[in-house]
Parts: structure tokens; C-alpha cells; sequence
């Protein structure tokens, strides 16, 4: 009789296990939100199942990664969102060994969840990542694929998933589970699949001598597009900058608006490999109790700006796309939100109902999904350490945000002051805009803009100063833990 009790006890605590929300994570590398529709009315991508999706739940107009401390702009972005430690506080942070608590993989999605009696899958490139972490995941099958057919391109991480969702319906498997969706495009080199070049008039351009042909089908240039970036950005010959197959320096209208036609056609493929896994989910009646969180480790600029690459602090770079639906998520709602990536750990624990971790920095904003909120915070700060140094540097408070650039040396030297809701695309002085950092009629606000970056330098232990800040005696930080590459 007791062991019947205990049979039947199980038996409901099964039942009631079931019931946990499953979470499905999906990450796009090198994304900008204004690639989509969502974000860019002008847009040419189409994205019918990430338009279903933001249908269905909330668009996040303000969804920011907090930057880097190397060219890999990945790697510090995938140790955020898979610690929700704060860009200073990573394993590979400057101070890495002062800032990173040790055997900090033990907090994170993959381990966090495990313990709570997830089962965790994740597929997703290779490289410039955070390995300790991801062979964390119960059942992992990464490998780069960056190619124009099925086999070598995004259809291989749908393939990943669907098998993994098949070998659970076969095992009977009855955990929630907590799957990482991740696709290695549209980052470079964007090999798009042919019937989906030719949709948006592109080619996988070879010839660096030569540009590609204007065709009528190519994505327009983007609004803020320049030739040439105006000013030394203190990283202007990183790899993305100068050797991206398909631009490399060239920054003519046909080179830009081919490499966006490969990088649509890439975007397309994602949506397509999307809809398929949600599909299936649909078949197995998971859908409904499926928390889909969409988004990108960062922006990236092709044109906008004359830039390249994500190594910097434009909206285009700094900002990400970000939707999410799933149970109690009100359909069809747009929000500021104002938050970071390194958010999503305390998100996706307070959704699933478990304990964060005590090394998390992050905030949930279930607030936010729910619809008690419409923002978390009211100040955000972005950096970008990568090249010179301290390098890159914003902070944005509701309309109003602040670039400071200086190299060491003195060489480059900028300050940028955007009022966003006038100028959403920070058109600059070559595109007939003025500088308001300029202008004394700004004085006052540029100088409560630059006491909020100091504010936020010191909070989130930024280990450089500019010149014109206190020093606040900070040592020279050392030479960035090995294992970041420099150059993707
Ligand atoms: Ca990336």
C-alpha cells in the first residue's frame, strides 16, 4: 500500500513537472534589427514566421548587448547571455581573474537548467563562443555552417533540432526542455542558398577588384549609408573593417547593396528553418507551452555608416532584435523594454520558476512580457574596447545618446550627441546633419550626458578612462585571457 502511495505520488509530481514551460532560444549571429521589416518599414527582407511570431507576442524596441572588450564581439556577447554576468565581470573581461567568479560555467543556462530537471539541447556554430559552457548542454551538435545548400547552411540546425525533438517523442521523453536554437549565419561569409540570392538580386561575389552588378532586386542602400566612415573610430582596420569576402574595402552601392541582398538571403533561410521547428512543435502540441525567445548576439552595420562590421556603437551594432511569445504573453505589443542580453538568464529562470544563480547581474523582465512594465531601466551604456584603447564608449537615457571615441595615443578623438527621436538613424554631419555635441545650445545636455557615462563607468567596473574623466587611479588593465581570437 505505501509503495502504491509512493507509485502515485511520483505519478503527480510527474504530472505536475510536465507542466513546465519548455523554452526554445533562438540566436542569430550578426543581425540587425533593422534588417527586418519589424524594425525598417523600407526593409525588402521577408520574415513571414518571425512576423507571425512578433504577431502572436511583444516586439522589443530597446534589446541592447553591452559590448566588448575585443574584436569578437561574439564572445563576450555569448558569455552575457549565457551568465548574465556584465560585460566587465566575464572570464574574458581585462581583469578577468579579479571580475569573474571561478568555474562561473557552473552558472550558467545550460547548467542552471540541467540541475532543475531540464533537459538542454543546443546547436549552434563553433567558435568565438563560450566552449566551457556550451558542452554544458545535455545534448549538443554544433559545427559552423555557413554555406548555400541544406547540408552546409541554417537547414542543418533546423535538422538538429527536429531529430532531437523525433528521438524525444520516440524516448518518451516527458521533461521540459530548454533548447538553444542557434544559427552561425547571416554572419560572413553570407553564402546564400541560390533561389534565395536571385530573390533579392544578389551573388556570392569573389572578385575583390571588381564589384558585383547593380541588379533591381538588390536591397536599397541603407538610409544612414556612407563611402567612407567620416572619422578614426580607434578600430578602423579590424578584420570585419577591411576583409569581409565579398566588400573587403570596397564600399561602392553595388558592393553594399549585394552584400545586403547575401545577408537577406541568409536572413530568409533562418526564417524558413524557424518555421519548420515551430511547425513541428505545433505537430506535437508543445507550442502552446513553449516560451520562444528570439534574438541576435549583436548588429552589424554593412554600410550604414560606411562601417562594415559590429565594432561599434551605432543602434545598427548595439542594438538586437528581440521578440518573444509564449504562455501569458499578451499578443501583438511593442515595447522600449531597455534591456540587455544579459538579461535573459534571470528571464528564463523567473520564467521557469527556478532560483537564478547568486553570480547572475542580470534582471528579469518578465515585468515587461507580462505587461506590468514597459521598460526596465532608464539609462543604458554600451562599450567597445577592441581596438585602441579605452576606445568606444555610449550611454543613451531616453531620447539622448552620447559616443565618446579616443585612442590612447591621441589619434582619434570624436564626440557624438544624438537626439534619437528627431534623428532615429544618427545621420551625421556628411549626411547633412549636425554634430549636436557641437553645438552650444546642447552644451548643457552633452555635459549630464558625459557625467551619466562616468556614472556608468564606475558602476559596471570599466577599467579605462577618456581623458577628460577623473582617472580614478585605475592600473592599466592586463593583456585579455588567451583564448579570445581577435579576428572574427
Ligand atoms: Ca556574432
Amino acid at each position: 500500500m505505501r509503495l502504491l502511495t509512493l507509485v502515485m505520488l511520483s505519478l503527480v509530481v510527474s504530472a505536475v513537472a510536465d507542466k513546465r514551460p519548455n523554452i526554445l532560444f533562438i540566436l542569430v549571429d550578426d543581425q540587425s534589427p533593422f534588417d527586418l521589416k519589424l524594425y525598417n518599414p523600407k526593409s525588402t527582407l521577408e520574415t513571414p514566421n518571425l512576423d507571425k511570431l512578433a504577431a502572436q507576442g511583444v516586439v522589443f524596441d530597446g534589446a541592447y548587448h553591452m559590448g566588448s572588450s575585443s574584436g569578437a564581439v561574439c564572445t563576450p556577447s555569448r558569455h552575457m547571455i549565457m551568465s548574465g554576468r556584465t560585460v566587465w565581470h566575464l572570464p574574458v573581461s581585462p581583469w578577468a581573474a579579479r571580475t569573474s567568479p571561478p568555474q562561473l560555467e557552473q552558472q550558467t543556462i545550460p547548467a542552471v537548467f540541467n540541475r532543475a530537471g531540464y533537459a538542454t539541447m543546443r546547436t549552434c556554430k563553433m567558435g568565438n563562443s563560450y566552449e566551457a559552457a556550451n558542452k554544458l548542454f545535455t545534448v549538443r551538435r554544433d559545427a559552423s555552417k555557413r554555406g548555400g545548400t541544406d547540408e552546409s547552411g541554417s537547414a542543418w540546425h533546423a535538422e538538429q533540432v527536429l531529430n532531437y525533438l523525433r528521438d524525444r517523442g520516440a524516448n518518451q521523453d516527458t521533461k521540459p526542455f530548454l533548447i538553444y536554437y542557434g544559427f552561425s549565419h547571416p554572419h560572413d561569409t553570407r553564402d546564400g542558398k541560390p533561389e534565395l540570392l536571385a530573390k533579392y538580386g544578389a551573388t556570392n561575389h569573389t572578385d575583390e577588384t571588381n564589384p558585383p552588378s547593380l541588379h533591381s532586386l538588390q536591397p536599397p542602400l541603407p538610409a544612414n549609408y556612407l563611402p567612407k566612415h567620416p572619422f578614426d573610430n580607434t578600430d578602423m582596420n579590424v578584420r570585419d573593417e577591411v576583409s569581409v569576402s565579398g566588400v573587403w574595402k570596397n564600399r561602392d552601392e553595388a558592393s553594399i547593396r549585394n552584400e545586403i541582398g547575401r545577408q537577406y538571403a541568409c536572413s530568409d533561410n533562418i526564417d524558413l528553418q524557424i518555421g519548420r521547428v515551430l511547425n513541428r512543435l505545433e505537430e506535437m502540441g508543445e507550442l502552446d507551452n513553449t516560451y520562444i525567445i528570439y534574438t541576435a548576439d549583436h548588429g552589424i552595420a554593412i554600410g550604414h555608416h560606411g562601417l562594415m562590421g559590429k565594432q561599434n556603437l551605432y543602434q545598427h551594432c548595439w542594438r538586437v532584435p528581440f521578440i518573444v511569445k509564449g504562455p501569458g504573453i499578451p499578443a501583438g505589443r511593442r515595447v522600449e523594454g531597455n534591456i540587455y542580453l544579459l538579461d535573459l538568464l534571470a528571464t528564463l529562470c523567473d520564467l521557469a520558476s527556478i532560483q537564478p544563480p547568486q553570480t547572475n547581474e542580470g534582471t528579469s523582465f518578465k515585468p515587461v512580457l507580462t505587461g506590468e512594465k514597459t521598460a526596465m531601466r532608464q539609462v543604458l551604456y554600451g562599450a567597445y574596447a577592441g581596438g585602441a584603447k579605452p576606445g568606444m564608449r555610449c550611454v543613451k537615457q531616453g531620447d539622448w545618446k552620447l559616443i565618446q571615441y579616443e585612442s590612447a595615443d591621441g589619434k582619434a578623438k570624436h564626440t557624438q550627441l544624438f537626439n534619437l527621436a528627431e534623428n532615429p538613424n544618427e545621420l551625421l554631419t556628411e549626411h547633412g546633419s549636425p554634430n549636436l555635441a557641437d553645438d552650444p545650445n546642447h552644451a548643457e545636455k552633452l555635459a549630464e550626458m558625459k557625467k551619466l557615462l562616468l556614472s556608468e563607468m564606475r558602476r559596471l567596473d570599466d577599467p579605462w578612462r577618456f581623458a577628460d574623466q577623473p582617472s580614478d587611479n585605475l592600473p592599466p588593465p592586463p593583456a585579455p585571457p588567451k583564448k579570445i581570437k581577435k579576428k572574427k
